[in-house]
């Protein structure tokens, strides 16, 4: 990360590109994490490399339904283990959330880097490891949950997720919220609370705005979950992506 002058245009591109490489190394994320990243970051291109207005109020509707939650979990796959370790872990602690590890492409030895890495990174319990439970409708491998995580989780955090799980956790009946930068995708079009950003920007922001909300009422963090149009975030995101008016 050193080798990356910070006055470059294009500095946390690279950076990211550069962690991503890393984790592939590690054994952390798989290799089609690396065309994952290639299609996020076309996009953070488009939407100009910054938080959107429409985000930054996703982020802080997120922030106050992980706060209203009863049991929140906080999904990490191998690219968000590999870009966001130390700032999950933050988040997690300011809204006293679990960490579960999932992975799309679930194998042993991947479940324990990703595990071992994010106690690395701060992380005291780690979930995911167990696996002793289903997520109903879907296949084997992509469904193993942790029958004290996400199976009866109220509110998850799922970044970078494949649509097919995510439709299934909706079908659970969690509430959603998730961490992606196509606004087109079916991640985002199922979940409760689309965030349209890179998650090296929405993850330090859901943490910002969950420290300057931890002391509010019940009823003012419901009110700023209801006053979150999820319609109109996704519209607007599209909208920047399409006006090339960066
Ligand atoms: O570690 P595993 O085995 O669980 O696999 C994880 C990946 C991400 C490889 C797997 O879930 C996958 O293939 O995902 P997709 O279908 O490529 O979807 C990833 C989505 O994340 C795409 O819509 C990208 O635009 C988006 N994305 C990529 N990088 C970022 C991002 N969104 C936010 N921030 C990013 N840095």
């Amino acid at each position: 990360e050193e080798e990356i002058p910070e006055d470059h245009p294009r500095y946390q591109d690279l950076l990211t590109r550069h962690r991503i490489e890393a984790g592939v190394e590690k054994g952390i994320t798989h290799l089609q994490g690396m065309h994952a990243e290639g299609r996020g970051s076309a996009f953070d291109y488009l939407l100009g490399e910054e938080t959107i207005p429409s985000a930054a109020a996703a982020e802080r509707a997120a922030a106050a339904q992980l706060l209203l939650a009863e049991h929140p979990v906080l999904s990490i796959n191998g690219n968000v283990a590999a870009l966001v370790p130390g700032e999950m872990v933050d988040l997690a602690a300011a809204v006293d959330a679990d960490l579960e590890v999932n992975l799309f492409n679930r194998t042993p030895e991947r479940i324990d880097a990703i595990a071992e890495h994010l106690v690395e990174h701060g992380a005291e319990d780690v979930k995911g490891i167990e696996a002793d439970a289903r997520i109903p409708n879907l296949d084997h491998k992509r469904a193993k949950v942790d029958s004290d995580g996400i199976y009866t989780a109220d509110v998850v955090v799922v970044p970078l997720e494949d649509g097919d799980r995510a439709e299934a956790l909706e079908a659970m009946g969690k509430t959603e919220i998730v961490i992606d930068l196509n606004p087109l995708s079916r991640s985002p079009q199922v979940a409760e609370i689309p965030i349209v950003d890179n998650i090296i920007r929405a993850v330090p922001n859901m943490t910002e705005q969950a420290l300057d909300l931890e002391d509010e009422t019940e009823s003012t963090l419901r009110r700023i979950v209801e006053d979150f149009d999820r319609e109109q975030a996704l519209a607007a995101a599209e909208e920047r992506i399409r006006s090339g008016q960066l």
